[in-house]
């Protein structure tokens, strides 16, 4: 059915989320381009997936000077982070900072969430419904709706029967939760989970930490940033800047050309001492081989698994922790304040459900398979996200000829660079799947993408191009690509890792990121643009207009 709409677009585009990409979406295609754009937000501010991530202890993985916005020099030196590892609240008044500073607000429609977005093949036009029925129509839809957006939330039976209360971390209550005298279990020990425990155990009448698999943990030693460093970051925005562009991660940091196994045992553990002092997650950045080769992750394993040992004085507790079944980074590395000290409180009790697995959730707790149930106050999930292709699926896209985007990645993603899918012209997705996304420090790779674009739309308008879509056999051979460079490293050995899916039953298992590394992906996705596009198909105005 074509739009009921005239063939004029009401927008020139529409982007789904204010977070880092959604916002500077909006400044580009808006400032840059001089388009017509509306963003549509869930929340009520912005902030995107630090709008609804305000846990006990939430704090971003990747140093402050790089978790930010580099596209402005002005942006840069006008912020100062306070600490190495800005929490939530932090990195919400920096993204308030620039939305005013940008003047963004007034294009950011908030408490509105998106239902469906249908593209109608008459019009080359975009039609976006939201739960409050209102809908909009654009050339192009921008998804800027982040890659660990959708809640988790186990089905555990029994739930509902919980007489206490319950949360999910990534859903956080805006006012907090009071721990006080409560009885507390927490499900999940991944990078949320690990910086949650010792926040609640501080707090807490007790707390119960369910583990299902056993995680390594560096220490952030996150701390307020001298005055110097302070200076050091504000007058290194070029330097900084680039490094993040070119590198794997896109962290402010270079990671050293040289293999586990060309240093002695005794420099080894030199090297590695002096990283887990200095904590984050460079603590790998010391060799080239940590992710590629099995030999030499099992060095750094080790040596995490002895610093467990050493840190937790109960031996049996210690032994749950460091019995980890996967490489070292194979998963998302967490890094910590204290989580592995917290086992030494007194309030603190750590339960292997993997031994002995979680059956159900009563009235009154949490009860094992074993029959042996522990009485709750308090559940808290950090049982973390549907990573990726979750945020994207609950748009409910419809592209040409009726194509739903659920059914296309039924067997999982498929996109050309992470960009586009086949048969949905005119969309974007802002760090899809295919796209370094999770592997890099997120703002550079947002940034890539959405400069990426707006150079796109400005060569569409240039060469009157109404039309962007790619093929079956760009995907394909893409696809083929992201596996390839996944294979190359140990990450798709953990075949309970959420970069596959694994972590949400019945989804497909597919690794979704592209492991290739930022800076490689970066000209890659450069050298496609200046062969035309190579891999998409342009369509000129009046071809589009006469389908
Ligand atoms: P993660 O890394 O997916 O961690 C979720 C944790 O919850 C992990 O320990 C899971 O165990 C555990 N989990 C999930 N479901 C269950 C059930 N049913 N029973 C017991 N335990 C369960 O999510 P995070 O939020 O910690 O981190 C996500 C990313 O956010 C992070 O990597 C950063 O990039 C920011 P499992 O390992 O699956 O056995």
């Amino acid at each position: 059915m074509p739009l009921d709409t005239a063939a004029t677009p009401t927008l020139d585009a529409l982007v789904i989320g204010a977070g880092f990409a959604g916002m500077y979406a909006l400044h580009s295609l808006r400032d840059r381009l001089g388009l017509k754009v509306q963003v549509v937000e869930a929340g009520d501010g912005v902030g995107g997936t630090w709008y609804w991530n305000r846990y006990p202890g939430a704090r971003c993985d990747s140093e402050s000077h790089s978790y930010c916005y580099a596209f402005s020099k002005e942006i840069w030196q006008e912020w100062t982070w306070s600490q190495r590892y800005p929490d939530h609240a932090e990195i919400r008044r920096y993204m308030n900072f620039v939305a005013d500073k940008l003047d963004l607000k007034k294009d950011i429609r908030f408490g509105t969430r998106v239902t469906s977005c249908r593209y109608d093949e008459a019009t080359n036009l975009w039609r976006v419904t939201t739960e409050k029925g209102e809908s909009f129509t654009a050339r192009f839809l921008i998804t800027g709706v982040g890659c660990l957006s959708t809640a988790n939330i186990p089905k555990i039976p029994g739930l509902e029967s919980f007489q206490g209360d319950w949360y999910h971390t990534g859903t956080w209550p805006h006012e907090g939760v009071d721990f006080t005298g409560k009885r507390v279990g927490q499900i999940g020990t991944g990078s949320t989970g690990i910086q949650a425990v010792p926040v609640i155990a501080a707090e807490a009448k007790h707390l119960t930490v369910f583990q299902r698999t056993a995680n390594y943990s560096v220490p952030a030693r996150n701390a307020p940033l001298s005055d110097e460093f302070k200076t050091w970051a504000r007058e290194n925005w070029a330097e900084i800047r680039r490094v993040t562009q070119s590198t794997v991660n896109g962290h402010p940091f270079t990671i050293d050309d040289r293999s586990v196994h060309d240093v002695t045992d005794e420099e080894l553990r030199d090297l590695l001492e002096k990283a887990w002092t200095k904590g984050g997650l460079q603590f790998r950045a010391n060799f080239k081989d940590v992710l590629l080769d099995e030999t030499a992750n099992v060095k750094l394993a080790d040596f995490v698994k002895d610093k467990i040992r050493s840190i937790v004085k109960d031996p049996e507790t210690a032994a749950k922790l460091a019995d980890i079944d996967h490489p070292y980074a194979a998963k998302r590395p967490p890094i910590d304040s204290g989580y592995f000290e917290t086992y030494n409180r007194d309030n603190v009790t750590l339960v292997d459900v993997r031994s002995d697995p979680i059956a159900r959730i009563t009235p009154k707790g949490i009860q094992l398979h074993s029959g042996k149930e522990i009485e709750l106050d308090i559940i808290v999930f950090a049982t973390g996200f549907d990573a990726m292709t979750g945020p994207l699926l609950k748009l409910n896209i419809e592209g040409a000829g009726g194509k739903t985007l659920a059914k296309e990645w039924e067997a999982g993603p498929k996109t050309y660079l992470g960009l586009q899918v086949a048969g949905f012209p005119n969309l974007f997705t802002i760090t899809g799947p295919g796209s370094p996304s999770v592997l890099c420090n997120m703002p550079v790779c947002i940034e890539q993408h959405v400069e990426w674009i707006t150079d796109c739309l400005a060569h569409m308008r240039a060469n009157g191009v109404a039309k962007i879509d790619t093929t079956e056999a760009s995907m394909k051979e893409w696809g083929e690509e992201v596996e390839r460079a996944a294979n190359v490293t140990l990450l798709p050995k953990v075949k309970h890792s959420w970069y596959l899916g694994a972590n949400v039953p019945g989804k497909p298992r597919v690794f979704m990121p592209y492991a290739g590394g930022m800076g490689h992906y970066r000209k890659l996705c450069a050298e496609i643009a200046a062969k035309g596009y190579e891999g998409f198909v342009l369509e000129r105005e009046r071809a589009a207009a006469a389908e």
